[in-house]
């Protein structure tokens, strides 16, 4: 069980692709509540300190250069279990291995391209929020 607000991108390649509306769709039929959203685009700066923790890993600067060549939406959501629902909402970090019906399976096209973030625990959904939103933009 964990906590009740989790964070959420919608990624370049999903926005690129018209995606937000049917995501949102998903993530509110889910049962999740937004708490605070917006639209916004990363900085190289913004994205190696989000991602700061992959930051030996081959795929580091790919990250990097995809995270930030486009706009995104920023979320935090609200839900009992909120953590774990999401992650099981949207499915495996390979979309070839995600399980039918989320958001990976549905929106994605690659390991690297996989059209959504979650939070992968309560500290890090309270950091990834706090990175994007302050108190007054919370809701
Ligand atoms: P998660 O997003 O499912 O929690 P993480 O392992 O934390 O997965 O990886 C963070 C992000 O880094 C992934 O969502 C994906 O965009 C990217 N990524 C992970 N593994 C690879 C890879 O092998 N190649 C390219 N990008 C990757």
């Amino acid at each position: 069980m964990t906590g009740n607000r989790t964070f959420t991108m919608i990624k370049p390649d999903a926005v690129e692709n018209g995606y937000i509306g049917a995501i949102l769709d998903k993530i509110t039929a889910a049962g999740f509540r937004i708490v605070a959203m917006k639209y916004t685009q990363l900085s190289t700066r913004d994205a190696e300190i989000f991602y700061a923790i992959h930051k030996e890993r081959p795929f580091f600067g790919e990250l990097v250069e995809f995270m930030t060549r486009g706009p995104i939406v920023a979320a935090i959501l609200e839900k009992d279990n909120a953590v774990d629902d999401f992650r099981a909402l949207i499915g495996a970090t390979n979309p070839e291995e995600a399980a039918e019906g989320t958001i990976r399976k549905l929106y994605a096209a690659s390991i690297g391209e996989n059209a959504v973030h979650g939070s992968d625990s309560d500290e890090n959904a309270a950091i990834e929020g706090a990175f994007h939103f302050s108190g007054r933009e919370t809701y």
